[in-house]
């Protein structure tokens, strides 16, 4: 298999730390593309143009990362980190889905700041932030719930370890510090250790 990726991309840290837990990491080929300055190479297999892209041995090209891990977890992992069926598996899912938010809107905002200043939005800036805090807090008051690592965990985990590098906001997590416990002891991992982002 084929993971086309950048190497501080925290959709692409999911599929890597779900690789890691199943522990098929070195099946998978790397091939490293820089989406902004060479996007001719991904367009044709993930036309929004976005990595992580996964093509398997059958030559499919799967996206994006939700996709991608539930295929690895499904394919190699024996549904271990979400549930083939049942409340678990939309439990987990709508994890997931709050985790990849908060990156979202970590995004925007990163991206937003780095626009001239004339240009930036405060409004819309303060807008993703409040996504951010109302997502982080939410998570706060659930993260003493949190059982055996799942696919929403591995989702909160990466999304926790990427927010500090863009946001200044959360660096240390001041608000939230149950998660903060909870990061330290999920970055123990074998499969987190393996895939911290590097700047
Ligand atoms: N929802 C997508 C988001 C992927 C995504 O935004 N990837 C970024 C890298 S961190 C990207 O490829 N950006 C390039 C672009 O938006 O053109 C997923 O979960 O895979």
């Amino acid at each position: 298999m084929e993971l086309m990726y950048s190497p501080l991309s925290p959709y692409v840290r999911k599929v890597s730390v779900v690789a890691h837990e199943h522990g098929i990491a070195g099946k998978l080929r790397l091939t490293k593309v820089n989406t902004r300055s060479e996007p001719e190479r991904v367009a044709p297999l993930n036309p929004l143009g976005k990595i992580p892209v996964l093509i398997t041995d059958a030559g499919a090209a799967l996206y994006d990362s939700p996709v991608i891990c539930e295929y690895l977890d499904a394919e190699f992992g024996n549904h271990r980190l979400l549930p083939a069926t049942g409340p678990r598996r939309w439990e987990v899912l709508t994890r997931m889905a709050l985790a990849d938010g908060l990156l979202d809107a970590s995004i925007i905002v990163r991206h937003e700041r780095a626009r001239p200043p004339e240009l930036r939005s405060a409004d819309w800036i303060d807008w993703q932030m409040r996504k951010v805090r109302t997502g982080l807090d939410h998570l706060e008051s659930v993260v003493g719930s949190f059982g055996d690592i799942d696919l929403g965990q591995v989702a909160v985990g990466c999304a926790l370890g990427y927010m500090p590098l863009r946001l200044d906001e959360v660096v240390g997590f001041p608000h939230w510090p149950g998660l903060r416990a909870w990061f330290d002891r999920v970055s123990q991992r074998e499969s987190f250790r393996a895939t911290v982002p590097v700047l």
